[in-house]
């Protein structure tokens, strides 16, 4: 016999068991031949920027839960992880310190693996990949060919968001108020030649799949999707400028209130008002040109924000209104923006308020063409004075033959109208933009295309790639406005495939969401060498059954790979439209209130707490703090008290002393009875997400236990006992796996408890066998019963006027009624 310790040591049980599971490799997953049901769990994969933090700690122990508990359930769980090792943070490195981007990145991720290693997260360790290796990225430059063949990757020249401290575009998704998103440098424009994914054309589609999501991701994520797609309905109309032959078309939400456009405007920064302003006299142009440098300097938030001045200029020329020919001057000012809608507006300052705001700003007339009311009946005040526009539901007004139609029925006959007339007609806008990937910059996956003086833009040929990035040593990294790769010159120089001739490489590099668009389907098969994955894998593990991520990622990333998913089934490439069929958001882990960060000088180390703590209780620290999409306090936590609770189960295996197989049949009824709610519930909560709640339950059965083994009239050789060790045991292994498995085997089992099976429920054992009923007399509550459940009314009434008290408090008054609900409830009426 193993001597056995006298106490909890959690460092000497990671010791013992690292090992053990190193050999027993109990999370592998898809191996040939098993036949079990699949579900794949997922945890985003982190960005290899050093060790781990406590954020990954709260993130890996949620999704492992999740994966450990399916495992128990007897299923086949995919839970793999990689590294999305393409990014800002390797290049940073390499310019302030020189360091080789691949060797700084490739370091960090041995780093993190290991330290996952020690924090037992269920991987399976064959599946890893990481997106900076040509054998990953070579799919990605795969991919975009097959988009670029489809016409859904195209290049064109365009004002870009540009960050002059990092000298890169960024896509808007990367402008935060006005600010890079990295560096919170103030973002400028530029005009640049890009290339894009045409993620316009699904606008449509990532909205209605939603429907499949609703219930299943958080209601937010879901709303921000949809306001970051922005679908918008209303018409387009074509107005008439003087002096120019092609129509101009805007496009509005409020077509029936076309009677009461008193002026035109269009973006400031659009070609539109260039070209306008070029034909107007020297003032106006002086004018614009001053008011345009102006406009760059301004952020889109800004241009948007309603209480700012009103700011534009008068091109001197009119458009006419199509309905009833009257002239509006056109104006060009920055609250209208140069890519929504058409870059252009009709303006109606009485029916709404940025357009009101200009007229007043500038002595514009207003018309009110919809005649609005208040609750009680009564005319709002007229927008020209109060200042305020009436935008709401109303009879129209001034409005020629729509005179006394509703809103909603003048939108519709002017719509169709327009569209008979061919002036414009129905139409629907979309805030969302094509994505734009290029980064000029050197750690990303390089474009597979050739730029040849005679062939334009030639794709390179499949059996060419991966097109890989050339070495950083004697590169200059350093931002310089151009992507460092163009100074590679011997990587550039090439051969054009489709003539022969000499030509140039392309120089970007893609954006890193590109990598992280797919991951998830390479995990199916990360070795596969002639597809970026197989089709029959996608159709056995698709969709995530369950993806594990931080809110920040609600937007972009999730909305990136949704298209590529719908991009690929219409590829034939995977059956499912949506990638993950649930979502979890964890919170944050705070301290003192806000986020940990160095400079703030909060920052807590993960591997300090481990140190201190042990793995086990960081881990049930964590998962115990509360639900887990909320944010917790990491001050506010208490890591000691999960190792006292983590040291009582511990003891309790060790005081165990029936023998493995033990009849639990023939043991307490009431520890089985705890044992096999405490289960049944717990399988529930992990299914609801609501993991706190499950540590909450088995401290309470380790409660029961405890006192079970202590209680003579039960003690530590009853077989009910075993059983419900061993439970805690199971229960415990989805949150602390190395007490579980020492558990395992002081109760005289091998390895692995993960694998050990969810314990069966008996569920006569779930049965309340009595409840309480309660009897009143005179309405009030005289006596309180315990009754079975199944009592028939005629039992519980005897029962009740049996009863001591219910007849003292009868006395001698005749009965005349008595009224029973069984089993709860019994009424006498005297
Ligand atoms: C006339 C009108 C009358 C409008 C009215 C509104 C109320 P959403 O709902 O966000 O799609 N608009 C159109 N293009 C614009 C641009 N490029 N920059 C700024 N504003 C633009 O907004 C559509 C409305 O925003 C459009 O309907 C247009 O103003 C304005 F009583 O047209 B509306
Ligand atoms: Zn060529």
């Amino acid at each position: 016999m193993e001597d056995r310790p006298a106490r909890w040591d959690p460092h000497a049980i990671e010791r013992r068991w690292l090992p053990v599971w190193d050999e027993a490799t109990p999370f592998a997953s898809g191996l040939p031949g098993d036949e079990r049901p699949r579900k794949y769990v997922l945890d985003m994969f982190p960005y290899p920027s050093g060790d781990l933090h406590m954020g990954h700690a709260e993130a890996y122990a949620l999704g492992d839960v999740i994966a450990r508990y399916w495992l128990q359930r007897g299923y086949d769980v995919m839970h793999p992880i990689g590294w999305d090792a393409f990014g800002l943070p390797a290049e940073n490195a390499a310019i302030k310190r020189g360091a080789d981007p691949v060797r700084w990145t490739y370091d960090n991720i041995e780093q993190q693996k290991a330290s996952m290693r020690r924090y037992a997260c269920a991987f399976d360790w064959d599946r890893v990949l990481a997106t900076c290796d040509p054998s990953y990225y070579r799919w990605n430059q795969w991919l975009f060919l097959r988009l670029h063949e489809q016409g859904l990757a195209y290049r064109r020249p365009s004002q870009v968001n540009w960050c002059p401290n990092d000298q890169t575009v960024l896509a808007n998704e990367q402008v935060v108020q006005g600010r890079c998103e990295r560096c919170g440098a103030a973002v400028t424009k530029r005009k640049l030649t890009q290339w894009y994914l045409r993620i316009t054309d699904y606008a449509d589609r990532l909205l209605a799949d939603m429907d499949q999501l609703q219930g299943q991701w958080p209601d937010k994520v879901l709303a921000m999707q949809r306001n970051w797609i922005g679908r918008s309905t209303g018409a387009d109309v074509r107005f008439v400028l003087e002096g120019r032959d092609e129509p101009v078309t805007i496009y509005t939400t409020r077509p029936d209130t076309l009677y009461g456009a008193t002026f035109f405007v269009v973006a400031a920064d659009s070609d539109l008002a260039a070209e306008l302003a070029a034909q107007a006299d020297e003032d106006t142009r002086q004018a614009f040109e001053t008011y345009l440098a102006e406009v760059r300097s301004t952020t889109e938030i800004e241009r948007l924000s309603t209480d700012r001045p009103k700011t534009g200029v008068f091109l001197q020329t009119h458009a006419v209104n199509p309905v009833n020919g009257e002239r509006l001057p056109v104006w060009a000012a920055d609250y209208v923006l140069a890519d929504y809608g058409h870059g252009a507006i009709m303006a109606v300052p009485a029916h709404d308020q940025r357009d009101l705001d200009f007229a007043r700003a500038h002595d514009l007339p207003v018309r009110v063409v919809v005649d609005v009311r208040d609750a009680d009946g009564e005319p709002l005040p007229d927008p020209a004075r109060s200042g305020e526009a009436t935008t709401g539901d109303g009879v129209l007004v001034h409005s020629g033959d729509l005179d006394g139609l509703r809103k909603a029925e003048a939108i519709e006959r002017v719509s169709a109208r327009l569209a008979e007339d061919g002036l414009g007609g129905p139409t629907t806008t979309y805030r969302l933009r094509d994505w734009l990937i290029s980064r000029q910059r050197f750690w990303g996956t390089p474009f597979p295309i050739v730029h040849c003086p005679t062939c334009g833009e030639v794709r390179v040929p499949d059996d060419q790639l991966p097109v890989e990035l050339p070495s950083s040593e004697g590169l200059d990294l350093s931002p310089k406005g151009r992507s460092p790769l163009a100074a590679a010159t011997d990587w550039v120089r090439t051969e054009c495939p489709s003539c022969g001739g000499p030509a140039e490489r392309d120089t970007d590099t893609m954006d890193t969401f590109v990598d992280s668009s797919w991951y998830f389907l390479r995990f199916l098969s990360p070795q596969l060498d002639t597809a970026p994955f197989d089709r029959e894998q996608a159709d056995r593990w698709m969709p995530v059954e369950q993806y594990v991520g931080g809110v920040t990622h609600a937007i972009l990333h999730l909305l990136y790979a949704r298209f590529f998913t719908k991009v690929l089934h219409d590829m034939d490439m995977v059956g499912p439209v949506e990638p993950f069929a649930r979502l979890l958001n964890q919170g944050m882990v705070q301290m003192d209130g806000s986020a940990m960060s160095k400079s703030r000088g909060n920052l807590v180390r993960l591997g300090e707490q481990l140190d201190e703590h042990g793995v086990d209780a960081i881990r049930l620290t964590m998962v115990f703090a509360g639900p887990p999409e909320d944010d917790i306090d990491w001050a506010d936590l208490s890591p000691t008290g999960s190792a006292k609770f983590l040291a009582r189960a511990w003891r309790l295996a060790q005081d165990v002393t029936s023998a493995p197989g033990a009849d639990a049949a023939t043991g307490s009824v009431d520890v089985r009875r705890a044992t096999h709610r405490t289960v049944h519930e717990a399988g529930q909560l992990v299914e609801a997400l609501k993991f706190n709640v499950v540590v909450a339950r088995t401290m309470e059965l380790v409660n029961a236990l405890r006192k079970a083994v202590d209680d003579p009239a039960v003690g530590p050789a009853d077989p009910a006992v075993r059983e419900g060790v061993e439970a805690v045991a199971v229960l415990l292994s989805l949150v602390a796996p190395y007490t579980a498995e020492d558990m395992w085997a002081a109760l005289g089992h091998s390895p692995c408890v993960a694998r050990a099976g969810w314990p069966t429920v008996d569920d006569s054992l779930l049965v309340e066998d009595s409840v309480t009923a309660v009897v009143q007399v005179r309405g009030k509550v005289r006596d309180r019963l315990d009754v079975p459940k199944d009592i028939s009314a005629d039992d519980l009434e005897r029962l009740a006027l049996a009863s001591e008290r219910v007849q003292a408090s009868i006395g001698g008054a005749e009965v005349r009624k008595v009224v029973v609900r069984a089993p709860s409830l019994v009424n006498v009426v005297v």
